[in-house]
C-alpha cells in the first residue's frame, strides 16, 4: 500500500520521482512498444463520483506543500468547488496502451445527484465497436446511478487521444483524461526526431470555472450570467486562490515538466475546452517541432505558438538545448477565456536548475523576446486568414498515403452554424418572456446547425433506431418548416450510404458574434481540404456561389487527417471523410453549452440493414414516450452488471488494479 501510494504520487509528481531516483511504470499496459506488436490486455476500473477540489484530504495544503500530494487530494487552482472525477483524480487515469492492446475498461456510476453517464474515448473510430463509442442517447443508454457499465474495445486507432464523459455536463466538471496509444518505434514515422516519449510530458488544457458548471449554465441560459472561464489549468494544476498564514502568502502548485538538456521530447498535448476559449501554446525561448493532430502524423512544421481549439490534440517535439534553468510554457486563452483572463502557465524545468519560477515575467512584456509581436509562426490561427506568420492546419502535409477522399465524393452536405435570436422555449416562453421582449444582454441565442437545435431521441439511436423513427428529422422532412423564423429543434440526422465519400462543407455564418466553433466527428477522421475566413460574416449561398465559380481551392495531396476542426468565424472548413464505419455518428460543436443546447447533428452511416447488431444483453432503454406499460416494461431496464461493492472495497481494487506500480530504478 505504501509503495503503491508513493508511487501513484509520483506520477503526478515528477518532483518526487527525481529526488527519490525512481520512476513509476504505473500500469503494466504503460511500456515501450515492441515491434512485432505483443498485445496485452488492459484493464481499468473507473469510478465516477462527485467530489470536492482542497477537499479535507488535502490537510493543511498548500501552507504544507506535502499535504497537497497526500491520495485523494485535488488541488487544482486552490479553488474549493464541486467537481466530478474519476478515481478521486483529476484529471482522471490515463489510458495509455500499445497500439493493438484489448481495452477492458469498467465505468461505475457513483454520482451521488443521481446523473446518468456514458464514456466517450474521443478519437476511437470503434469500427466492429460502435456500441463503446460513449455517446449518450446515441450510442448506449447512459449507465444508471449505481451500476457499472464496461467498455470493450481493441486500441485500434493510434496516436494521442482522450476520454471524457459524453452526458450531462461532467466533461466540464472534471471527467476526462488522456488516451494515449502509441506505436512501435517501427510504426511511428517520427520516431527518430526525439529521445523520449514520457508520460509526464502529457499536457492536458482546460479552461476551468470557480463554480460547478450547471450553475454557470443555469444563470447564463435563463439569466443574464455570463459564460466565460475563469481559469485554465494544466494537467489539473493552476496557481489562483491565496491562502495565508500568518503574513506569508501560499498558493497550490503549477505542473512542471521536467527536461534534461541536450535531449528532444515528445510531448503530447490536448484541449478540453468548455468554453469558448482557443488557447494559444508558446515556451519562452523554445520552439515546437509539431508531428501530429489528433493522432495522425503529419510532417514536421516547426513553430513559434500553437493555436489548440477544444478537442484538438497535438504532439510536438521540443529540444532541450536551451541554457539550464527555467522557462514559462504559457496556455493564453483567447475568444471568451480573455475576458477574465483565464491563462495557465507550467514551467520547464530544466534538470539541474533551480526549483524556482522562471524569471521572466508571468505576462509578456513589450520587449520580450517572447512578446507575441517577435513571433514567427503560428500554426492554425484563430479566426484569421492564412498569412506568411498564419499558418492554417490543413497547409500541413500528412504522412499518410492519398486515400480515396482525394478521388472522388459521392455526397456534399452543407452545414451551416449560427447562434440565432429565436424563441427556443427552453430559454424563452413566447407569451410570457419572448426573446423579443427581452433585453439584449438576457438574450440568449441558440447555437444551432441549419436553423435546427440537436435533441435526443427517447432512446438511443444505435441500438433503437427502428422505434424513434418518428422522432428523427432529415434534411427533407425539415422542409415543411421554415426554420428561420420558426424555432425547430428535432433528432436531426443526415444519412449518407455505407462506403460514399461525404464531403462536409461546415459554415460558420458569423453575423452574430466572432466566435468559433471546434467541430468533432465521432466513428471517423476526415481529411481538412479547405478552410477559409471571408469576412465578417457569410453564408451557405454565398459559399455555393464562391465553390461554383470555382473560387475554392481543395488540397487534396496529402490533407492532414483530423478528428475535431476549427470552422473560421464568417468562413468555412471543408473536410472529407470514407464512409466505411456504420452506425450513427455525432458530429457536433465540442464547446460544452453549445453541444449541450444542440449545435450538432448525427451522421447515420450506411441503412438500417447496415448497422451492426446490438450485443446481447446491452442495456437499453423502453419506448415509453409512445407505449409506457408499466407492468411489463420499465423505462430503462438495468441488465447491466451489478455495482455492490462499498467504497473502500473500490479504492482498494483501484490502487491495486488500476495502478499496479512498478518501481523501477532509474540510471
Ligand atoms: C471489470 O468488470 C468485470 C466484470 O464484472 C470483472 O470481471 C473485472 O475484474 C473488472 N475489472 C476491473 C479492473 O475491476
Ligand atoms: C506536512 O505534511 C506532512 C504529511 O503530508 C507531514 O508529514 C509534515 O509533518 C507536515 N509538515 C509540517 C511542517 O507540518
Ligand atoms: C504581519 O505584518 C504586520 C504588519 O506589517 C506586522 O505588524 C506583524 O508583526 C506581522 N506578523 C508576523 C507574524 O510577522
Ligand atoms: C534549438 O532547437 C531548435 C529546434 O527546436 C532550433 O531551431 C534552434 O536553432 C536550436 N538552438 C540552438 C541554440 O541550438
Ligand atoms: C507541403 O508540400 C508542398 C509540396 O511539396 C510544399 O510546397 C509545402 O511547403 C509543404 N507544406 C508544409 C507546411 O510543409
Ligand atoms: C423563411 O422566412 C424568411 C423570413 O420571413 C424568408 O426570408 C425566407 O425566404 C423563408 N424561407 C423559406 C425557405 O421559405
Ligand atoms: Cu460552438
Amino acid at each position: 500500500m505504501e509503495t503503491s501510494w508513493m508511487c501513484l504520487r509520483a506520477l503526478l509528481a515528477v518532483a518526487v520521482v527525481i529526488s527519490q531516483g525512481v520512476i513509476c511504470n504505473g500500469h503494466p499496459c504503460r511500456r515501450t512498444c515492441e515491434y512485432p506488436a505483443a498485445p496485452m490486455t488492459c484493464e481499468y476500473d473507473f469510478v465516477a463520483e462527485w467530489y470536492y477540489s482542497m477537499s479535507k484530504a488535502c490537510y493543511n495544503c498548500p501552507i504544507n506543500k506535502t499535504d497537497c500530494l497526500r491520495p485523494h487530494c485535488i488541488p487544482l487552482n486552490g479553488v474549493p468547488r464541486p467537481i466530478a472525477v474519476i478515481n478521486r483524480l483529476l484529471p482522471g487515469p490515463s489510458i495509455e496502451v500499445c497500439y493493438g492492446d484489448q481495452l477492458i475498461i469498467n465505468v461505475t456510476n457513483h454520482l451521488d445527484n443521481n446523473e446518468g453517464i456514458a464514456m466517450h474515448w474521443h478519437g476511437q473510430h470503434l469500427k466492429d465497436y460502435q456500441h463503446m463509442d460513449g455517446a449518450a442517447m446515441i450510442t448506449q443508454r447512459p449507465i444508471t446511478y449505481g451500476s457499472t457499465f464496461t467498455y470493450e474495445f481493441p486500441a485500434k486507432t493510434g496516436g494521442t487521444h482522450w476520454w471524457h464523459a459524453h452526458s450531462g455536463l461532467q466533461r466540464a466538471d472534471g471527467i476526462f483524461g488522456a488516451m494515449i496509444i502509441r506505436y512501435s518505434e517501427r510504426d511511428d514515422p517520427h520516431s527518430d526526431l526525439y529521445d523520449d516519449d514520457l508520460s509526464e510530458h502529457t499536457v492536458f488544457l482546460t479552461d476551468w470555472l470557480d463554480e460547478i458548471t450547471m450553475q454557470k449554465f443555469a444563470a447564463h441560459h435563463h439569466d443574464n450570467g455570463d459564460n466565460k472561464a475563469e481559469a485554465m489549468l494544466i494537467n489539473g494544476k493552476g496557481k489562483r486562490q491565496v491562502y495565508m498564514d500568518g503574513n506569508d502568502t501560499y498558493y497550490t502548485d503549477r505542473e512542471v515538466y521536467y527536461v534534461e538538456q541536450g535531449m528532444r521530447y515528445r510531448f503530447r498535448m490536448m484541449s478540453n475546452a468548455i468554453t469558448f476559449c482557443p488557447m494559444q501554446v508558446s515556451i519562452d525561448d523554445h520552439r515546437m517541432l509539431v508531428i501530429a493532430s489528433d493522432g495522425v502524423p503529419f510532417e514536421p512544421y516547426e513553430t513559434d505558438v500553437l493555436m489548440v481549439y477544444g478537442g484538438e490534440s497535438f504532439d510536438f517535439i521540443l529540444t532541450a538545448n536551451q541554457t539550464i534553468g527555467n522557462y514559462w510554457f504559457r496556455v493564453k486563452g483567447l475568444g471568451d477565456c480573455t475576458v477574465k483572463d483565464a491563462s495557465g502557465l507550467a514551467i520547464l524545468r530544466y534538470q539541474g536548475s533551480d526549483e524556482v519560477d522562471p524569471s521572466k515575467p508571468e505576462s509578456y512584456q513589450a520587449a520580450d523576446s517572447d512578446a507575441p509581436e517577435n513571433w514567427g509562426t503560428i500554426l492554425n490561427p484563430f479566426n484569421k486568414e492564412a498569412s506568411e506568420r498564419e499558418i492554417p492546419i490543413y497547409y500541413m502535409n500528412s504522412t499518410e498515403p492519398d486515400d480515396i477522399t482525394s478521388e472522388r465524393i459521392d455526397r456534399k452536405i452543407y452545414l451551416a452554424m449560427e447562434f440565432n435570436k429565436i424563441d427556443n422555449p427552453r430559454f424563452h416562453h413566447p407569451d410570457n418572456y419572448p426573446i423579443s421582449a427581452i433585453a439584449v444582454n438576457h438574450h440568449l441565442y441558440s447555437t444551432q446547425v441549419n436553423d435546427v437545435s440537436f435533441t435526443h431521441a427517447s432512446a438511443p439511436q444505435l441500438t433503437q433506431h427502428k422505434e424513434i423513427v418518428d422522432e428523427i428529422c432529415t434534411p427533407e422532412t425539415l422542409q415543411s418548416k421554415n426554420c428561420s423564423t420558426e424555432f425547430c429543434s428535432c433528432t436531426h440526422v443526415h444519412e449518407v450510404g455505407l462506403g460514399e465519400v461525404v464531403e462536409l462543407v461546415v459554415i460558420d455564418e458569423g453575423v452574430t458574434w466572432n466566435s468559433n466553433h471546434p467541430m468533432h466527428i465521432h466513428g471517423h477522421s476526415f481529411r481538412v481540404v479547405a478552410m477559409e475566413k471571408l469576412g465578417v460574416s457569410t453564408s451557405v449561398e454565398e459559399v455555393k456561389a464562391l465553390d461554383e465559380a470555382g473560387g475554392i481551392y481543395r488540397k487534396l495531396h496529402r490533407a492532414v487527417k483530423k478528428d475535431t476542426v476549427t470552422i473560421p468565424d464568417g468562413g468555412f472548413s471543408i473536410i472529407r471523410f470514407y464512409a466505411d464505419n456504420p452506425g450513427f455518428w455525432f458530429f457536433h460543436c465540442h464547446l460544452e453549452f453549445h453541444l449541450e443546447i444542440g449545435m450538432s447533428v448525427v451522421i447515420k452511416v450506411g441503412s438500417d440493414d447496415d448497422m451492426p447488431e446490438t450485443p446481447k444483453g446491452f442495456p437499453r432503454c423502453g419506448s415509453w414516450p409512445h407505449s409506457y406499460t408499466p407492468a411489463t416494461q420499465a423505462p430503462c431496464p438495468s441488465n447491466e452488471i451489478s455495482a455492490a461493492n462499498s467504497m473502500s472495497q473500490i479504492s482498494w481494487r483501484l490502487l491495486k488494479l488500476t495502478f499496479i506500480l512498478a518501481m523501477i530504478l532509474r540510471k
